[in-house]
């Protein structure tokens, strides 16, 4: 590998030659490939990966066939690194700092980023883009052959470096084990932050999570942390419960063997009514109707994180909604603003409060990512850590 700065002129930075790993073509084994990756342009950070996770939405962008799927692309969205160099106008973050990278951005300047009420930034609208957010139809990585190279989701952590606009680094304390911190990049602050900022779950509420994927034992811990008395989990795989016990699942419920009741009546039962959160963690439009269904009348709220289809609808009852009073919520990065929120969760995670080691089921080489993504397939892990260099 080439370093390419030779001072800290930034006219004078030049594109590193690394390893990433090439996803070539949809549901395709990833390709360990030489790539360049061009020097930062202005408002840009260039970073050396220090570790990755997989995330399940790699997953789906990797077996996606149709828009907003393109190939050959570069995945990856939760990491750490260090900053490498920084282009013209940068002045949070200098060469040498620790950073998260977040799929988020946060400009911290537009109307949305100065509210408490949003994280939905509008200098940088959140979309599943193959560009660096700042400039139309522009790439740092291309192949060896000269050919360009995809971005994913402003991140793209599958490669030993990579260039991020300055609106999605969060700069953090360097004497957290990386292992832990790069899981609040996504999963576990989209799960924690749903329970925390987007329902805003109260001491001795009553939370139902439909789906005990990772991000549905990030809602969880969320929903612990927060005081619920009691945590519900619904899931298909009876082997869920055990797992979800760790992160502060109370009771289960297996969705299949419902004694043909719809599951949200036996929910409605449990809780003499309905719950006060349900969160919808798979991405399943009718999971999404059965959460509303057995969410409180007047204060209940569902929170959809989950991702669906494209194009997909929900379905609801016109009277039921006019009559119920229910919230219906998407929940994007778990409603948090990255540069203020994550420092919070990172504390937290230092005294102890928020459990992050549990999540981390895995560790690998980045070389091995093969064989980390037929981990997550099979289900067989929460969160597989690769480690680069
Ligand atoms: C997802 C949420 C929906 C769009 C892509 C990213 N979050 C994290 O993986
Ligand atoms: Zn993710």
């Amino acid at each position: 590998m080439e370093n390419g700065k030779s001072s800290s002129d930034k006219s004078s930075l030049k594109p590193i030659r690394c390893k990433a790993a090439v996803s070539r073509k949809a549901g395709e084994p990833l390709v360990m490939e030489e790539i360049l990756v061009a020097p930062p342009q202005s408002y840009e950070v260039r970073i050396r990966i220090i570790c990755t996770a997989l995330c399940h939405s790699d997953i789906t962008f990797w077996k996606l066939q149709v828009p907003p799927a393109c190939f050959p692309r570069i995945l990856g969205h939760e990491a750490i690194g260090v900053v490498e160099s920084v282009g013209e106008n940068v002045t949070e973050v200098v060469e040498g700092d620790t950073v998260l990278p977040t799929f988020m951005p946060d400009c911290g300047d537009c109307v949305d980023c100065k509210s408490p009420k949003s994280n939905l930034c509008s200098s940088f609208p959140f979309k599943v883009s193959p560009w660096m957010p700042r400039y139309e139809n522009s790439s740092r990585f291309t192949d060896l052959n000269g050919n360009t190279l995809f971005h994913f989701l402003n991140v793209s952590s599958f490669s030993e470096y990579t260039v991020l606009d300055v609106a999605n680094v969060v700069k953090i304390d360097s004497s957290i084990p990386p292992s832990r911190a790069c899981l609040l990049s996504c999963g576990v602050s989209t799960g924690v932050g749903a329970a925390w900022k987007t329902a805003q779950v109260e001491q001795g509420s009553t939370v139902v999570i439909f789906g005990l994927g990772s991000i549905g034992l990030a809602v969880a811990e969320g929903a612990r942390l927060c005081g619920a008395s009691r945590i519900i989990g619904v899931d298909i795989n009876p082997a869920k419960f055990e797992v979800g016990q760790k992160f502060g699942v109370t009771e289960f419920v297996n969705s299949k063997t419902c004694e043909n009741k719809p599951v949200s009546e036996v929910i409605n039962e449990m809780t003499g009514g309905g719950a006060d959160y349900c969160f919808e963690c798979v991405g399943s439009s009718s999971l999404v109707q059965d959460a509303y269904a057995c969410c409180r009348k007047g204060w209940g709220k569902t929170i959809t994180l989950g991702v669906d289809r494209p194009g997909s609808q929900i379905c609801l009852n016109s009277s039921d909604v006019l009559h119920n009073g229910k919230t219906l919520m998407g929940s994007l990065f778990g409603g948090l603003k990255a540069k203020s929120h994550i420092p919070i969760l990172l504390k937290r995670y230092m005294s102890k409060e928020l459990e992050l080691d549990k999540f981390v089921t895995h560790e690998m080489k980045f070389e091995d990512i093969n064989d980390a993504f037929q981990l997550l397939l099979d289900g067989k892990c929460i969160r597989c850590v690769l480690w680069m260099g």
